[in-house]
């Protein structure tokens, strides 16, 4: 292992690639969003999709989160779906109903329009938050510390594609799933084009200043798993061998929810990290996935609503079933509920990091 950066040292990267840590690390998805005050003032003055244009208050939003909680890693403050605009699609957050495409994928020649991205260009905005985000982590660490690592990501080939053609969210991705049994040739062609895109993103993301990736494949929970070795995991494996190829020193985190049956089939899409839902206990989960893989997640994101004791009780019921294996990255099953007291995430996140002293003291 080579250790020319600072970061390398920090107990995100370490755990990321399965190495003892002093204590376990934690950083949780949606860490910068609506249930922060700070947030939402942001928000009031620009439209979420501007917010994400603006890499200035990007990085500014994701550095506010980071330091007011305390987490272990800054994860780009952008979304899923700003790739699929240069692909020819036209999308809209529309307020309160969440993202809205007006122009989906239903038929043959819609998916001959949609265009695989060789050129990711368009997307600077992004690769520029990448690197304010770098620079103000490193700002906030000159004293000597050790700069905690920048977390880049993309939606994976099936949650891009279910958005794609549901034209927004989804409870059962029925249009999507109906494409993949009944046009199994323009659904692989359409993965095809999303996961080139993907791979290509996700590498100009490292070369901006990213130190791990994750890839999200929020809703992939809704296949079964013969569903998922044949429409989806050769579209997701060629997103992690692309990425792997060109950045082979990157920890790459692949992040699912739903169905933990497909936790083994994750592992073999790739990634050195699998993301566990809370749906199954971690123990049970990691010896699904194998002991040579690092794993993160598993707090039901609906505890934060709750009380200190009781957010108390849960995180270390986790933190007793990992049993300071190297490897364990503390997040959120998903991501945090736009209900949730702030007070309450950071209890979370000093109960983590104070875990390793009613250990070892
Ligand atoms: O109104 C607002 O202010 C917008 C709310 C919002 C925010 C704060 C959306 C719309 N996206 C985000 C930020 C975001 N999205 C981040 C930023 C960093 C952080 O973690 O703090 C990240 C990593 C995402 C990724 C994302 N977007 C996912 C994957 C994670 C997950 O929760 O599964 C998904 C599925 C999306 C789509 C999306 N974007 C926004 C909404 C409301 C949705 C979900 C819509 C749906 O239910 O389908």
């Amino acid at each position: 292992m080579t250790n020319k950066h600072k970061w390398d040292d920090s107990v995100m990267m370490r755990a990321a690639r399965g190495l003892p840590t002093e204590r376990v690390p934690v950083w949780l998805m949606r860490q910068a969003g609506r249930y922060m005050a700070e947030y939402r003032a942001v928000r009031e003055k620009t439209t979420f999709l501007e917010l994400c244009k603006n890499p200035t208050l990007s990085a500014e939003v994701m550095l506010t989160a980071v330091d007011r909680l305390g987490v272990d890693a800054a994860i780009i403050f952008s979304d899923l779906l700003p790739i699929l605009e240069p692909m020819g699609f036209s999308l809209e957050f529309a307020s309160g109903e969440g993202p809205v495409i007006h122009n989906p994928v239903r038929s043959a020649g819609d998916v001959g329009r949609v265009r695989e991205l060789t050129d990711v260009s368009p997307l600077g905005y992004v690769f520029e938050t990448v690197r304010q985000t770098r620079a103000g982590l490193d700002q906030s660490c000159c004293a000597g510390g050790t700069p905690l690592p920048v977390i880049g990501f993309a939606g994976a080939p099936f949650t891009l594609a279910g958005y794609a053609i549901e034209g927004g969210g989804s409870r059962d991705f029925r249009i999507a799933k109906t494409m993949m049994y009944s046009q199994p040739e323009h659904w692989h062609t359409l993965l095809d084009k999303i996961a080139g895109s993907v791979a290509r993103y996700l590498i100009e993301q490292v070369r901006a200043g990213a130190q791990i990736l994750q890839l999200f494949d929020s809703w992939a929970g809704c296949l079964s798993c013969d569903n998922y070795r044949e429409y989806v995991l050769p579209h997701s494996r060629k997103v992690f061998d692309m990425v792997r190829d060109a950045c082979p020193d990157t920890p790459l985190i692949h992040f699912g929810t739903g169905n933990p049956m497909l936790l083994p089939l994750f592992r073999e899409a790739g990634g050195n990290v699998s993301g566990v839902d809370w749906r199954i206990p971690i123990d049970t989960a990691w010896d699904m996935i194998g002991h040579d893989r690092a794993v993160q997640g598993n707090l039901d994101p609906v505890v934060l609503l709750t009380d200190r004791a009781t957010i108390e009780r849960h995180t270390t019921a986790i933190l007793q079933k990992v049993a300071h294996r190297p490897g364990y990255i503390f997040n959120l099953g998903h991501g945090i509920l736009p209900q949730t007291p702030v007070e309450n995430v950071i209890a979370l996140v000093e109960t983590v990091k104070n875990h390793h002293f009613q250990h070892h003291v």
